[in-house]
């Protein structure tokens, strides 16, 4: 085996690697935007690869029966047979940020082109749909102002909701390293936990969770206060600075100090930096993002750059994306609104241009249901048929109580590389080629594409998920719309439908990548992508849940897992730095309810319980983090106690911010050995 180059399969940073020919995996140092860097969890990918795999299609018409093996000829029979006789309008699709572009690009052609029906979503819905949405309503599009490089000349740095340490590592590394090449370099992080992000800032503001428009809007306020404001900039290239300022005014320091319990100082400082520094770039992630009011948030930041013209030379707000292909994902337009090329289906010009292009007609104007939606449809009796490709929702989901009863309630298909919870609720199983087994594109958060290449077989029956789909839409009758023989023409295909828009792909080619689309800047010339050109500032209105418990409790990541752990999981030196499932609390909070570390307790909201050990940490009193990811075989799901409630505009629902109490539940026996840290067993798989 010779040196074969493909993309991380982890985080939207999107690293270059390679595997060589002892089957190691290296960093790719000819790659243009990671330049050979990486972080550990890739390179653990080899001691994944074949742990808990799914071999062979899997049925059972009942669900309590026990699942039998099919052939694929079988498999595509059932799945044609279904989608013949449910109207489309019944069936629903939830796909994933980590497929391929062309994977996504394919699944997206045959629902919304061909089954004619918007009812797709993906999981990004959990992830990005936030951003997107603001930095549409600001810039008119959703790429990425800047780049990478943009890092290495900046002199300050916000992280805001953002563990980048431990979520996009190297991203981090690279704004560590232009730490160290300058002593004028500022990194500043907001979050209710001292993570390890802040821990390695200059400058950590442990801010009231759920906060943070008002925050930004009182950072508004002051650089309005002390004359800071760029009007050249405002004047020239923005639209509704007033109506900002004028909401942004009901928080003058002062009230939101109390309302954030942030000391003064430090809107006064945050704002001094958006005024006064050379270049600035504020980093989000999902402490903004999963909100009930995320858009909002999103947006408060954001006015703050067109406050002071910190865009291009100047700077960049810069939403970091989650999985791999997020970006990918949207620009072959996998929500239920999006078409290829950053189109729409509420436009009449996009679903025509598409029409034509795919040589069909009848695409819906309206968008569909959006997963948690769903999974309210599916609840009601109005989708029979739930196909889900490359994500694990039984874990993911929130309010997992609801989504459980959904699953057992529709025909399943699951279509993934490993047997995850979800496929215990499975009417049939579909084997999926993982990365390395298939070949395709994913686009990383500063919009370099990379193709990577395969590199070994998949195992069993496993099929790369484009095939799949071609093979059923074969089935379906439109065998000419689907007839490619490799990702390669599915790539070419769709590159054509990117020409001439923002994120124009048409230039590039498989023997071309890695490359990046679009210009270092998005927005070069400071004309951008809405109607007047001009980018828009938007009243940030705060909102919060009002909801009663003792606790708020946030979830999120561990350091060297990967969500909910199907591949990291199976990787003993990947686990070996984990500790059993926890919280962090706040030692003080602890004390009070006769709390040791390491002892267990219970996590009570109103939708559910989940046991954890406590482990102390700097956090905001008040508060507890606890990583959302574990499977079942390992402890309570977490989202089972979280709300289904949603961002009113993004639709993306709240997964930071549950009300909950602790019941101290005794020492920790099963854990505890000395002081609690005995690591993970090995994952196990219940695949039958
Ligand atoms: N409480 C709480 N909940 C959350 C979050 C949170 O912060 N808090 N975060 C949310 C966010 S941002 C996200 S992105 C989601 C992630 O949630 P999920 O998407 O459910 O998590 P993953 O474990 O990444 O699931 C990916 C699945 O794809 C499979 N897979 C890997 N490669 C392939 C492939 O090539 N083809 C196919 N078909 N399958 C493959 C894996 O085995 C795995 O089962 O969770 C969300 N849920
Ligand atoms: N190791 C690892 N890396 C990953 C992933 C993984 O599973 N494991 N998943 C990838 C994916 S898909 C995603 S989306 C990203 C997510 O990356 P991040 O968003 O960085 O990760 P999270 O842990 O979900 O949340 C970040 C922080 O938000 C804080 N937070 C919660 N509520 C608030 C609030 O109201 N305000 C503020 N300011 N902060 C708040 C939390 O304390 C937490 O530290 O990570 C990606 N990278
Ligand atoms: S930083 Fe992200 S993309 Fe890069 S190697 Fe780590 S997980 Fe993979
Ligand atoms: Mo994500």
């Amino acid at each position: 085996m010779k040196d074969t180059a493909f993309q991380c399969p982890y985080c939207g940073v999107g690293c270059g690697l390679y595997i060589d020919d002892k089957g190691k995996v290296k960093g790719d140092s000819l790659h243009p935007a990671t330049k050979g860097d990486l972080c550990k969890k890739p390179l653990y990918l080899p001691e994944a690869f074949d742990k808990g795999r799914i071999t062979a299609p899997l049925f059972r018409e009942a669900k309590e029966k026990p699942f039998k093996e099919i052939s694929w000829e079988e498999a595509y029979r059932i799945i044609e047979q279904k989608l013949k006789t449910i109207p489309p309008d019944k069936t629903y699709f939830y796909i994933s940020g980590q497929l391929l572009t062309e994977e996504s690009y394919i699944i997206n052609k045959f629902v919304k082109g061909f089954l004619k029906t918007n009812n797709i979503d993906s999981n990004s819905r959990l992830c990005m749909a936030t951003a997107v949405t603001a930095y549409k309503m600001a810039f008119g599009s959703d790429g990425v102002p800047c780049t990478y490089e943009d890092i290495d000349d900046a002199d300050a740095f916000i992280f805001a909701g953002s563990n980048a340490a431990i979520s996009h590592p190297v991203l981090f590394k690279r704004v560590l390293r232009r730490r160290r090449e300058s002593e004028q370099v500022l990194i500043i992080t907001i979050d209710p936990y001292e993570t390890e992000t802040a821990r390695k800032s200059d400058l950590h503001i442990s801010i009231r969770a759920g906060t943070d428009t008002v925050f930004f809007n009182s950072v508004l306020y002051t650089i309005h206060r002390e004359g800071w404001v760029n009007f050249q900039f405002v004047d020239g290239y923005t639209e509704g600075f007033e109506e900002a300022l004028k909401y942004a005014e009901k928080f003058p320091p002062d009230i939101a100090s109390s309302i954030c319990d942030v000391p003064e100082e430090d809107i006064y400082l945050v704002a001094k930096v958006f005024a006064q520094s050379k270049k600035l770039i504020s980093f989000w992630c999902q402490g903004l993002n999963q909100s009930l009011n995320g858009v909002m948030k999103n947006l408060s930041l954001i006015n703050l750059h067109l406050a002071t013209g910190r865009i291009n030379e100047k700077g960049c707000p810069f939403s970091l994306t989650g999985q791999p292909n997020a970006m990918g994902g949207r620009e072959v337009g996998y929500l239920s609104n999006g078409l290829p090329g950053y189109r729409d289906v509420r436009s009449e010009e996009d679903r025509r241009f598409m029409e034509n292009f795919w040589k069909t007609e009848g695409i819906k104007p309206m968008p569909g249901p959006s997963i948690t939606e769903a999974v309210d449809l599916i609840t009601e009796g109005k989708i029979d048929l739930l196909w889900v490709v490359c994500t694990n929702p039984l874990v993911s989901l929130p309010s997992t109580g609801k989504v459980e009863e959904a699953l057992k309630k529709v025909f399943l298909i699951v279509q993934d590389a490993y047997w995850n919870d979800s496929c215990e609720l499975a009417n049939l199983i579909l084997p999926a080629a993982q990365i390395g087994e298939k070949e395709g594109t994913m686009t990383g958060s500063d919009r370099t594409v990379t193709f990577s290449r395969q590199f070994r077989y998949p195992p069993g029956e496993a099929k790369p998920d484009w095939l799949i789909f071609t093979e059923v839409a074969k089935r379906m009758g439109w065998e000419e719309s689907f007839n490619y023989r490799s990702a390669v023409d599915i790539f070419e295909e769709f590159k054509r439908a990117t020409r001439g828009r923002l994120c124009d792909l048409s230039n590039l080619t498989y023997a071309r990548l890695p490359s990046r689309w679009g210009k270092r800047w998005l927005y070069e010339d400071l004309k951008f992508a809405t109607e007047s050109k001009k980018a828009k500032f938007h009243p940030a209105r705060f909102e919060i849940p009002q909801d009663r418990g003792s606790f708020l409790m946030m979830t999120g990541r561990m350091k060297d897992q990967w969500h909910t752990m199907t591949r990291t999981g199976k990787s003993p030196s990947l686990l070996k730095g984990e500790l059993p499932p926890y919280i962090i609390m706040n030692p003080d909070d602890a004390r009070e309810l006769g709390i040791s570390e390491w002892d267990r307790v219970v996590i009570r909201s109103k939708l559910g319980e989940a046991e954890r050990i406590v482990k102390f940490g700097k956090i905001k009193r008040g508060h507890i983090f606890t990583p959302f990811g574990y499977p079942r075989e390992f402890a309570d799901p977490i989202n089972r106690l979280v709300s289904d409630r949603c961002d009113p505009l993004s639709k993306e629902p709240d997964l930071k911010f549950t009300a909950v109490d602790i019941i101290p539940a005794g020492k920790n026996i099963n854990w505890c050995e000395e002081d609690g840290r005995r690591p993970f067993k090995h994952g196990r798989s219940r695949q039958p």
